[in-house]
């Protein structure tokens, strides 16, 4: 095995990747900076293969995005507005039931919601929506709210992030996704989001999640004004959480999407194919204590998300059907995908299709 590295210069990682060892900082730059992305690939594909075997996870979940209206106006968003602005809306309490209504009986397993910081919404809007979505579809996992929304129902409703939490779980909220992550280094963040709560304020409110029970899931938006080094870092201050809390499900790395935000420039795109399959292994290899590594489709394509099946990643997010952010941003993706087709996909890598819930809990094999 290890003579498939040989030459790549990265023999001694690869030795202790295989031996199940912790890899450090100074490991994980080496890989980001190497351009043998078989040799990362294969490494990642190791750590993936002793946890999940064959088996790739996929769900059937739909996105809601009850407001665009922002008052955070990240430069890297192109989906909040002002509340002025053409196009900006906030779906009321029945539009938001009725879109869950619609989705009954329809197989769905999980609910993502997600949306601005909109100061006309008070905290029961949000009560309301969990109640009547859990009516509408019961049994279904509504994993909602990023931290950088908690972080601002209880600074306006001068409450704690454990208070708000503990409300809104009381109203139905299973899970928080992973959003609002961006790259913890404060350096990036003054420059991209200088509005945005710090990394250690999102690291906390996961804590508190974690503490009162709730998994969630964990982020990272890469290729806009990040170093290298930057990426490494945001991976390791993950880890020493999972350490303390193992409340993390999946970490998602969020390939950025240029087109009508403010970092847009002439002749800027988004990511390129070997920079997403870097990220995806890098994740694997670092964060050695998450389970989950997940391609989200929506943003690096279907085809790359099925190739990096083979770079580290055991999981295919999702079938999703209406998805704003990153459409707003320019991704030329569906906004959904079939189950028959993502089986298809998993399938056609060699691998087992498993549909699951938010929770892992497995639905379905085969
Ligand atoms: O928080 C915003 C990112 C996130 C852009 O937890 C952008 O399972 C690319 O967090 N280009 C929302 N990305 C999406 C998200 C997510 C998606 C799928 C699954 C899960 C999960 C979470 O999208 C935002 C932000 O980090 N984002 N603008 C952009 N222009």
């Amino acid at each position: 095995m290890i003579d498939f590295y040989k030459n790549s210069g990265l023999e001694d990682i690869a030795a202790r990747v295989e031996a199940g060892l912790r890899l450090d900082r100074e490991d994980g730059l080496r890989l980001l900076k190497s351009d043998d992305l078989l040799a990362v690939g294969r490494m990642a594909d190791t750590a993936r293969q002793r946890k999940h075997g064959d088996r790739v996870y996929y769900i059937l979940n739909r996105h809601i995005n009850h407001t665009n209206i922002c008052v955070n106006r990240c430069k890297f968003c192109a989906f909040g507005r002002d509340e002025t602005d053409v196009g900006a809306y906030t779906l009321t309490l029945d539009e938001i039931e009725g879109k869950a209504l619609a989705y009954r009986g329809r197989g769905i397993t999980e609910i993502h919601i997600v949306g601005g910081l909109n100061e006309k919404l008070p905290l029961d809007y949000y009560v309301e929506m969990l109640k009547r979505v859990r009516r509408a579809l019961p049994g279904v996992i509504i994993q909602s709210f990023t931290a950088v929304e908690i972080d601002y129902l209880a600074r306006v409703n001068g409450m704690t992030a454990d208070q708000v939490l503990a409300v809104l779980k009381e109203a139905g909220l299973d899970s928080l996704p992973g959003g609002g992550a961006e790259v913890f280094s404060q350096r990036v963040r003054d420059l991209v989001c200088p509005k945005k709560i710090s990394g250690d304020r999102w690291l906390g409110v996961h804590e508190a999640a974690h503490g009162l029970g709730m998994k969630t899931n964990a982020t990272m938006l890469y290729g806009h004004v990040e170093t290298l080094e930057e990426r490494i870092d945001h991976f390791i201050r993950l880890r020493e959480l999972q350490d303390r809390t193992g409340g993390f499900l999946a970490f998602i790395p969020l390939a950025f999407h240029p087109k009508n935000t403010q970092l847009d420039q002439p002749g800027r795109s988004s990511s390129t194919g070997y920079d997403d399959l870097k990220m995806l292994a890098l994740a694997r290899l670092m964060l050695d204590n998450f389970d989950h590594i997940k391609a989200f489709w929506i943003m690096i394509g279907p085809k790359i998300a099925q190739v990096s099946l083979s770079f580290g990643v055991n999981d295919l997010d999702g079938t999703v059907e209406e998805e704003k952010i990153v459409h707003d941003a320019g991704a030329e993706t569906d906004q959904r995908l079939p189950r028959e087709e993502i089986v298809r996909m998993i399938k056609a890598a060699g691998r087992i299709p498993v549909e699951r819930d938010t929770l892992y809990n497995i639905i379905r094999e085969g």
